[in-house]
């Protein structure tokens, strides 16, 4: 019988201890029983959002490592990029894309640049613009407000509207991306709202209930269950209401367990579900 299953690179950092990144992206994708290669950007103890961590960047290791790749002719169905480490990774995780990237491939650009209005640590201007030219390579983007308000140039404020939304979202398509996924919008003082702007499709919105404050990782599981979910054939936005379901459960969870929001989210407990 024919090896339908499909494989995803999954360029990110590797965090031990915080439930973000690889940590979380590697299990959903294998439960889903898409094969993942991890492509690593940087190595943490725990995640930034943690009062201390030892962060160890990959940067120079990755060409290397990618070369690898290059000489065994590996292909891959999917790319996906999250947080990266140093400006120079923009550009070999761009010249990634130009080699790997085929016509059945796509590519998933996570954003990963900051919250509510700011932006994290490790993060530097310049990365920011050079964040800019990625986006550029991306099928689906999944930016919470902040991050597609400083890729779109336009100054932060928490209630923008659904249309403002929508403009913001229709400037990036411009540029060649196909679905954009703004996460974690606050709505209401008891809701959420997920925006999904699809350039052939009907847009959505994916209206939910707000489970206690954010948690750290949340996006990263977001991400991988669309880009899994979209492997596996569903539309983006049926992926992104399977995504925003299985998050619900385990914020409900996490709130029930009284974790610290940094813990991230325990998706051990239903990850099973996922492969059903
Ligand atoms: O979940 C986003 C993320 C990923 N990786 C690292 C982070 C963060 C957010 O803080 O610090 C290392």
């Amino acid at each position: 019988m024919e090896n339908k299953q499909k494989r995803i690179a999954i360029i990110n950092d590797i965090t031990g201890f915080g439930r973000c990144s690889v940590a979380v992206m590697a299990p959903i994708l294998n439960v889903m029983k898409i094969q993942s290669v991890v492509i690593p950007t940087a190595i943490l103890s725990t995640h930034t959002q943690f009062p201390v961590y030892h962060f160890d960047d990959y940067t120079k290791h990755m060409n290397d490592y990618i070369q690898t790749y290059k000489d065994l002719n590996l292909t891959f169905d999917a790319i996906e990029t999250g947080f990266i480490g140093s400006v120079e990774q923009i550009d070999i995780i761009i010249n990634f894309i130009k080699h790997f990237k085929k016509e059945h491939t796509f590519v998933l650009v996570d954003p990963v640049m900051g919250d509510y209005c700011n932006l994290y640590k490790t993060y530097t201007l310049e990365m920011t613009k050079r964040m800019k030219e990625l986006v550029q390579y991306a099928d689906i983007l999944t930016p919470n407000l902040t991050e597609l308000c400083v890729l779109t140039d336009t100054p932060y404020n928490p209630s923008y509207s659904i249309k403002e939304i929508e403009k913001m979202c229709h400037k990036l398509s411009l540029q060649g991306v196909k679905h954009i996924i703004v996460t974690g919008i606050s709505y209401s003082d008891t809701q959420i709202l997920n925006y999904i702007y699809n350039t052939n499709d009907e847009n959505k919105c994916i209206i939910v209930d707000r489970l206690g404050e954010d948690r750290s990782g949340t996006g990263d599981v977001i991400a991988s269950i669309v880009a899994g979910s979209y492997l596996n054939g569903k539309s983006v936005n049926e992926a992104v209401k399977t995504a925003v379901d299985f998050t619900s459960k385990c914020l409900k969870k996490c709130i029930e367990w009284q974790l610290p929001n940094y813990y991230g989210l325990c998706i051990e407990e239903y990850l099973s579900e996922l492969g059903e």
